[in-house]
């Protein structure tokens, strides 16, 4: 790179189109990670946000495939098993690269599980989903659950919770949608999945509104049901078995297939499963 055009130390700058190429074309020119983060660096590049480029997949494409889009990852993930986030270190005990996944341990204190759970035990129905059609909401058969929504930073617990994802995954508190937590009962399942809202789907422009796309979902499991519940990914044959305090960590650049970030939530086979999501957006979520 050889002009200042591309320096940004600001983790969330807009990642644009002539960076996806020029990245894109010094890739397919065989130029290596390690020369690509020089080459970034002497443009100007912070080194937190270079890196955090570099770990994002780039695809130009066919058409209809859209440009990446900056995406949360904690520092150092893929190169420690500590990890810091705030008030609590945390470790990666499963790292993908594509799509970016972690599996965590030890987000959550088994005390904050059990108060996750009793504070939302009396406010769960029956889950909805997002109407692709009209950007409303509506009860799917694919999703047998029972959830709720807390308000972001809605009571201590909550906000505790919400600074140390912000400080684990480096991204802003505002960006993150209210913590969902949903109740799987025996049978009860969540069908394979995009999180991301489909571009091509006509409610999804109202949807886009309120903070931009989804671009990662963090999965925090509250206990662990007796059997059955694992969170699926059947494009890369990943299974993550629930377990108190532990979490799933992925994002997807592109609102697209080539994410492969297609997910579900395997059938309870007995006992309940309890998770809260986190899903964060582009922007601030208003
Ligand atoms: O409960 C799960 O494992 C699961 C599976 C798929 C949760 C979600 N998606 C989600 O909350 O988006
Ligand atoms: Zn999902």
């Amino acid at each position: 790179m050889s002009n200042n055009a591309f320096a940004n130390n600001n983790l969330e700058q807009d990642i644009t189109p002539a960076v996806s190429v020029w990245l894109a074309e010094q890739r397919a020119a065989g130029f290596g990670q390690d020369q690509l983060l020089k080459s970034l660096i002497d443009a100007g590049w912070g080194d937190v946000a270079a890196r955090h480029l570099l770990a994002m997949p780039v695809v130009v494409g066919p058409d209809n495939v859209p440009f990446p889009l900056p995406v949360p990852w904690p520092v150092h993930a893929g190169e420690r098993l500590a990890l810091h986030a705030g008030d609590r270190q945390v470790n990666a005990i499963t790292v993908l690269q594509d799509p970016p996944l972690l599996v965590l341990e030890g987000l959550l204190s088994r005390e904050e599980c059990q108060a996750l759970i009793a504070a939302a035990a009396p406010r769960m129905s029956r889950s909805l989903t997002v109407d692709v059609k009209t950007g409303g909401e509506e009860t799917n058969q694919a999703r047998t659950s029972e959830g709720m929504f807390f308000e972001r930073g809605e009571n201590e617990l909550i906000s505790r919770i919400e600074v140390r994802i912000g400080a684990l995954l480096g991204w802003p508190v505002q960006n993150g949608e209210g913590l969902q937590v949903l109740r799987y009962g025996p049978g009860a399942e969540y069908k394979p999945h995009y999180d991301y809202f489909d571009p091509a789907e006509p409610g999804t422009a109202s949807i886009l509104q309120r903070g931009g796309q989804r671009v990662a979902t963090l999965v925090m499991y509250l206990n662990e049901p007796a059997a059955g519940g694992a969170t699926v990914f059947p494009d890369v044959a990943l299974a993550v078995v629930p377990k108190c305090g532990n979490a799933v960590f992925f994002s997807y650049s592109q609102p697209h297939p080539v994410s492969r970030t297609l997910h579900g939530g395997a059938p309870v086979v007995s006992g309940d499963k309890w998770i809260a999501t986190k899903w964060l957006r582009e922007r601030e979520f208003i």
